[in-house]
């Protein structure tokens, strides 16, 4: 069964959905959140007799300040994921009361209703991106995807084998800021979904990074600009970036994922559960702690191996499936 929504995500790979959150509501709590992290960090890192008059800066400010002084890993403080790889029992990751209401929003899951049907799960393929403007970020970060460029990839190029094989999932990407071609707006080709998963490669610091993306350059993009309160919507073969925040302010994002209920997530063994369900029993994560219950047995899985989660790049046995041979 097909609606509109649907439809017109599987033609062209993108959706943007206006004004389905509200930003005092549903937004507004995760930056407030942020901001705590940011003064606990400040606590704990800045120079003693800085700490009172920077804890009173404004949450850019603040934000600026931390980035400077050299907090390994910084990013991971604000992503709402554990990391990729060398997890240990102190890892620390933003799973927060407001991001559970964020991911469980009722807005969201009816929009997610109308792409996936009615049996959904959360995909802990998620992220959460503060991006400053690019002039201000060390050499190092340009090409980060969590605080610099995204570069060229499918989602689906981020999950498992067998993710990639038999997971329909979709993408939903939430701007905090309004967000546009100047701050650093994802963009995509229309309709170039319709190739199916392609070859990868690994990019910068293992990025999953699509073969030949310079083809790309030359293509006609969409620019996914988007208000506070849109959703942008990705089919899991779309392919898309994120341009450099050339703006002189902050440009922040979620991207949250869900799938059909009862696929792999890809991403095991990180938590998967149902958020939606006609059956109201398959809906045992109900709260904020035993979300981050599920977090924390994952993490202790998670300890003893090298990567947390890993996801080989799809890399087709021929050259069929390069982005060069299909255009
Ligand atoms: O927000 C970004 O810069 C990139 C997001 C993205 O590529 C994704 O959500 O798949």
């Amino acid at each position: 069964m097909t609606n509109s929504l649907q439809k017109k995500l599987y033609e062209n790979g993108y959706l943007i959905v206006k004004n389905v959150l509200n930003f005092r509501r549903d937004l507004k709590p995760i930056l407030n959140d942020m901001e705590f992290v940011m003064d606990c960090l400040i606590q704990k890192y800045a120079k003693k007799r800085e700490i009172k008059k920077i804890l009173k800066l404004d949450f850019k400010k603040k934000y600026s300040y931390i980035s400077k002084l050299n907090i390994y890993d910084l990013d991971q403080y604000f992503n709402t994921r554990l990391p990729r790889d060398h997890v240990k029992q102190d890892s620390d990751y933003f799973a927060t009361q407001s991001l559970w209401n964020l991911i469980t929003n009722k807005k969201i899951l009816d929009v997610v209703e109308k792409i996936l049907g009615k049996e959904i799960m959360s995909n802990p393929v998620q992220n959460t991106r503060i991006k400053q403007p690019e002039k201000k970020l060390p050499k190092g970060s340009i090409h980060d995807g969590l605080s610099g460029r995204t570069p060229w990839h499918q989602d689906a190029a981020v999950l498992n084998t067998r993710g990639q094989k038999l997971t329909d999932m979709v993408t939903v990407w939430i701007p905090f800021t309004k967000t546009t071609k100047k701050n650093g707006c994802m963009i995509t080709v229309k309709k170039i979904n319709k190739m199916g998963l392609l070859n990868h490669i690994s990019g910068y610091r293992g990025q999953v990074e699509l073969k030949n993306s310079e083809l790309l350059d030359d293509m006609k993009h969409i620019y996914l600009e988007a208000n506070i309160g849109d959703v942008i919507l990705l089919h899991k073969h779309s392919i898309h970036c994120s341009l450099p925040n050339r703006s002189n302010d902050f440009r922040i994002s979620a991207d949250l994922r869900y799938n059909v209920a009862g696929q792999p997530s890809g991403r095991e063994p990180l938590p998967n559960f149902y958020v939606r369900s006609k059956n109201k029993k398959n809906i045992k994560i109900k709260n904020f702690k035993q979300w981050l219950a599920l977090w924390e047995k994952a993490k202790e899985k998670c300890i003893p191996r090298k990567y947390a989660f890993k996801y080989p790049l799809p890399t087709f046995k021929t050259n069929g499936r390069d982005l060069s041979k299909l255009i």
